[in-house]
């Protein structure tokens, strides 16, 4: 994409890039086994021996993928991949297959959830193109009986200090209508500074322009330029926010102007006009967000350039924050390069920080006789509310224990994606970002539901996700942590928990 796209193009360009794990597919490698494939996530959770065990599938509970896309590609009736998933899915909307970008991510979710409840019935929605959109989703497979919901989306316009529309909508499903809801953490890993607006007293590219934010935590000497790297090869988003409420979810809308101005070097010397997109609205009466891309695509190598916080008008924020789109590829992943905030880098943010929403970070599936370790990309939780629904500030942040939990990635699906490495070389490609852990934990809850209405018990999400908690394998740092929530989901201790429990 160049700077010349249309409103239309660049609008779709972030949709696309939206998706997590966001890659293009060049190619379909079929294949000619006819054995079932099976993530290898199912034995490092103990999906199988709580299958085995205690003779579960998943039969007869509901659970909906809400992702890019189901079938652009064409290839869900070829050979291998038909026998992948049940016939009888019903795709409530397919996504936009005019879009070359659609990577049928939701497939390959589905195609987890097969392997480990292969019982359960699959519905499929797509995301859509926002926060509201995407909300017409959640309630559409909530009307067509899911129990259980999943979702890999991320919306870089979604608030990070206040529920948005979305968050919302999952509230009520979860509280309202007893629905369970996991959403993958997102894969933006470490990529988030966060600080007060530090004012540097120096108006770099004149007064009315604005105020340059001091990067440097310590004051002296003053930085207003900080170095960041974007991926190779990708289009890198950063979504810059601050303490002052949405307009869009009904109310005054922010009392300040900031720009985020992205310069085609490190030291901020020269200021890119070819690669970027946005940084520039004004945020006065609006939202307090800012989203820019910085087009890298095309370009085979990682990049380092320059980014520039400024006030163009209004009190300065008291923080500000952004976050990084990430990637599951080490080429494309971003990075920080300066004045990072490591005590404040939480990213899982917007509809994947929502009040009921079990939200499941990444683990790597490892390769045989190594350690489990959490993906590097996967996003932490922490991001704080610090504004209730109707926009008044709370009397102190509300920190929710998001990330839940983490599941495994890096595995077998039938054809997703071609271009990731198939580092165990058994020939399928292996599926990798938070959006392939997060059907791992939806397909153990399908088994504990199951399990529960054996015993005609009617779990509540919250008594689901206490289960799925309290029988986890701590990982990381003692006990809870931000990174990997209670630990690894063990699905056949999560069912032992029940029935020692209910
Ligand atoms: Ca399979
Ligand atoms: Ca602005
Ligand atoms: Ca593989
Ligand atoms: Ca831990």
């Amino acid at each position: 994409m160049t700077s010349q796209a249309s409103p239309i193009k660049i609008l779709l360009y972030f949709i696309v890039a939206m998706t997590l794990g966001c890659i293009s597919i060049n190619s379909y490698g079929v294949n000619n086994h006819h054995q079932a494939i099976i993530s290898q996530g199912d034995r490092l959770i103990h999906a199988d021996i709580a299958r085995s065990k205690y003779g579960l599938d998943g039969d007869s509970i509901n659970i909906a993928v809400i992702s890019d896309s189901f079938n652009c590609l064409g290839t869900e009736n070829t050979n291998q991949a038909s026998s992948e998933l049940p016939a009888d899915i019903k795709v409530l909307q397919e996504g936009d297959c005019k879009n070359d970008q659609m990577l049928d991510e939701g497939r390959a979710m589905l195609e987890v959830i097969h392997d480990l409840a292969p019982k359960a019935k699959l519905i499929f929605h797509a995301m859509g193109n926002n926060s509201v959109e995407f909300s017409q989703a959640l309630n559409q497979v909530a009307d067509n009986g899911a129990q259980i919901i999943v979702d890999d989306a991320v919306f870089f316009h979604e608030p990070m200090f206040q529920d948005s529309v979305a968050a919302q909508t999952i509230e009520k499903l979860v509280f309202e209508r007893g629905i369970a809801y996991f959403s993958s953490s997102g894969n933006a890993g470490q990529n988030s500074y966060q600080a007060a607006f530090s004012a540097s007293q120096r108006y770099p590219l004149g007064i009315k322009q604005g105020l340059a934010h001091n990067f440097n935590q310590h004051s002296n000497p003053v930085d207003t330029c900080q170095s960041i790297t974007v991926g190779a090869d990708i289009f890198t988003i950063i979504s810059l926010q601050w303490d002052q409420p949405i307009k869009s979810i009904d109310s005054n809308g922010s009392a300040s102007d900031l720009d985020l101005i992205i310069y085609d070097d490190a030291e901020c010397k020269k200021i890119s006009t070819k690669h970027v997109l946005g940084g520039t609205s004004n945020n006065l009466g609006a939202d307090p967000i800012e989203v820019v891309g910085y087009d890298n695509q095309g370009n085979q190598k990682r990049k380092t350039i320059g980014i520039q916080i400024l006030l163009v008008s209004g009190p300065p924020p008291n923080l500000l924050k952004y976050i990084l789109s990430g990637s599951s590829l080490a080429s494309e992943h971003p990075a920080i390069n300066q004045h990072t905030t490591p005590h404040a880098d939480s990213s899982a943010f917007g509809h994947a920080n929502a009040n009921g929403a079990f939200i499941v970070g990444a683990v790597e599936m490892p390769l045989s006789g190594q350690p489990i370790k959490p993906s590097y990309y996967s996003s932490k939780g922490g991001v704080p509310i610090l504004f209730n629904q109707q926009g008044q500030r709370l009397t102190s942040p509300l920190i929710r224990n998001h990330v839940n939990a983490v599941a495994p990635t890096n595995v077998n699906t039938s054809f997703f994606s071609p271009i990731r490495p198939d580092l165990e070389k058994d020939g399928y490609p292996n599926f990798t970002g938070t959006s392939a852990a997060a059907p791992h934990a939806a397909a153990v809850a399908a088994l504990v539901l199951q399990a529960a209405s054996q015993k005609a018990l009617t779990l509540k999400p919250t008594q689901l996700y206490e289960l799925l908690e309290l029988s986890s394998l701590d990982l990381g740092e003692p006990n809870y942590d931000f990174a990997t929530g209670y630990g690894l989901i063990q699905a056949d201790q999560a069912i032992e928990l029940l029935q020692k429990t209910f």
